[in-house]
C-alpha cells in the first residue's frame, strides 16, 4: 500500500516527507526531483521567500545506488530561512521576548480556527504548519510517484487556466501542456502567450493595490490505462480520491473533474462522450468524441486523459489587510500582515500534479501489485495484453 506523510513548519529547520510502499528497483532520478521542486517555486506573483529558498530533496533512506529498495523513503528539505528564525521559533524553550506573535487572525487563513482548536493564544504555530510551504514536501514524494508512473508510460503535468478574471479559451492539448514543462522562465504557466501576458497584468494590478489573486489550474494525466479505481466502494472511486487529494492542498476551495461544472447546466446529449471503435490506438480500440468526463466514468479511469481542475481562493495574507480582532484585547484591528505571495496558481498546479501522481500511483499499485518493478511491470504488461485482446 502506498502511503505518505509530511512534517515540518514553514520557518522550522526543515520539511520532512516519508513514503512507503514503492516497489524495489525503481530508478530515482535526483535531478528530476529537484527540477520538480524548482517548478513549484516558480511563477509570477511569488513573494520574497522564494528568493531565499532553493529546494532540493535530500534522501535519507530507502534508496541505494539510485534505486528504491522496498524500504520506506524519507526525504529532508532544508528551510534556508531557518537561520533567520532560530531565535524566534526554537525547539527548546528559548527567549519569550524573541517570539514573533501573529496578533490578529487573517480572514481566510487557518489562523483563527487553528488557534481555537489547539488553544493557542495567538496564531504563530497555526500558520507555521498550515502554510503552503508544506506542499514542497509533497512535491518531493510526488516526484517519486511520477518516476514510478513514467515506467508505466503515464505522465502528469499541469497548466494554468485562469488567473483572476483572465482565462485561456478551450481545451489545451497535451502537447501544448508538455511544451510548458521545458520552459526555463515560468511566468504564469499558461499555454497561450497572449493570455499569459494578460494574466501577468492582473497580477500587476493586485501588486499595486495590496490585494491578492486566485485562479484555476488543470492537472492532466496522459496515457492512463482504463481500470484504475472502482465503483465497488465509495472510498475506492478514483474521482473521489483525486478530489480529496487536490482539495487537500492549501487554498484549494473547489475541484472539478473534466467539464463537471458546465455539465450541471447542460443537457445529457451535450455532455456525455459518445463511443466509437476506430481501430487500435492507446490501450484499446474504443474512442470518444470528446472528454467531458475528464477520463473517469463511474469512479474508474476510462482510458482517456484524466483532467482535474483545482480552484484556488486568493491568498489570504493581504498587504492592505481586512478587518479582524486582536487576539489579546478583542478590539477591532486590521489582520496581521507578514511577507507573502500574491498569486500562486502555477505553483499550486505543480503541487497538485504531485497529489494526482501519488493518487494514480496508489491505484496502479493496488491494481497491478508487485514488490519489485520487474513484478509490477510484468503484471502491467499482462493487463495491457488483456485489454488489447478484449
Ligand atoms: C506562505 C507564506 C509565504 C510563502 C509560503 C507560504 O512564506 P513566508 O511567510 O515565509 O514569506 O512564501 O510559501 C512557501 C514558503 C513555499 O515554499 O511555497 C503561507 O502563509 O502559506
Amino acid at each position: 500500500m502506498l502511503r505518505y506523510l509530511t512534517a515540518g513548519e514553514s520557518h522550522g529547520e526543515a520539511l520532512v516527507a516519508f513514503i512507503s510502499g514503492l516497489p524495489a528497483g525503481l530508478t530515482v532520478d535526483q535531478a528530476f526531483m529537484d527540477r520538480e521542486l524548482w517548478r513549484r517555486q516558480q511563477g509570477y506573483g511569488r513573494g520574497g521567500r522564494m528568493k531565499i529558498e532553493r529546494d532540493t530533496a535530500h534522501i535519507l533512506s530507502g534508496v541505494r545506488h539510485s534505486k528504491t529498495i522496498g524500504s520506506p523513503v524519507s526525504i529532508q528539505l532544508e528551510n534556508r530561512d531557518w537561520k533567520n528564525w532560530q531565535e524566534s521559533l526554537p525547539v527548546e524553550a528559548g527567549d519569550a521576548a524573541k517570539h514573533k506573535r501573529v496578533a490578529s487572525p487573517r480572514p481566510g487563513h487557518a489562523d483563527l480556527a487553528g488557534a481555537l482548536k489547539y488553544n493557542f493564544p495567538e496564531a504563530r504555530y497555526v500558520l507555521e504548519r498550515a502554510s503552503a510551504r508544506e506542499s514542497a514536501a509533497r512535491v518531493s514524494v510526488g516526484a517519486l510517484a511520477k518516476l514510478f508512473l513514467r515506467e508505466l508510460g503515464l505522465e502528469v503535468l499541469s497548466h494554468v487556466v485562469t488567473t483572476g478574471s483572465v482565462s485561456v479559451r478551450g481545451e489545451v492539448s497535451w502537447e501544448r501542456i508538455r511544451s510548458l514543462y521545458d520552459r526555463e522562465d515560468v511566468l504564469l504557466n499558461c499555454a497561450d502567450p497572449d493570455t499569459e501576458q494578460r494574466m501577468k497584468e492582473e497580477v500587476d494590478k493586485v501588486l499595486k493595490t495590496g490585494d491578492s489573486l486566485g485562479g484555476i489550474f488543470e492537472v492532466v494525466a496522459h496515457n492512463v490505462p482504463p481500470g484504475l479505481g472502482t465503483y465497488a466502494q465509495w472510498d475506492e472511486r478514483l474521482d473521489a480520491l483525486l478530489a480529496a487529494a487536490v482539495m487537500s492542498l492549501q487554498a484549494v476551495k473547489a475541484v472539478e473533474i473534466g467539464s463537471g461544472v458546465a455539465a450541471a447546466f447542460s443537457p445529457g446529449s451535450a455532455v456525455h462522450d459518445e463511443i466509437g471503435y476506430q481501430g487500435a490506438s492507446g490501450f484499446t480500440a474504443f474512442s470518444r468524441t470528446h472528454n467531458n468526463a475528464g477520463g473517469i466514468e463511474g469512479g474508474v479511469s476510462n482510458g482517456e486523459e484524466i483532467r482535474v481542475r483545482g480552484y484556488l481562493k486568493p491568498i489570504s495574507t493581504l498587504r492592505r489587510p481586512l478587518q479582524s480582532v486582536d487576539f489579546s484585547t478583542r478590539e477591532p484591528v486590521k489582520a496581521a500582515y507578514e511577507r507573502s505571495d500574491v498569486c500562486v496558481v502555477p505553483a499550486a498546479g505543480v503541487a497538485a500534479e504531485a497529489m494526482v501522481a501519488l493518487t494514480l500511483a496508489r491505484c496502479a499499485l493496488e491494481k497491478f501489485g508487485g514488490d519489485s518493478m520487474l513484478e509490477t511491470l510484468r503484471n502491467f504488461e499482462g493487463y495491457r495484453h488483456q485489454l488489447k485482446n478484449y
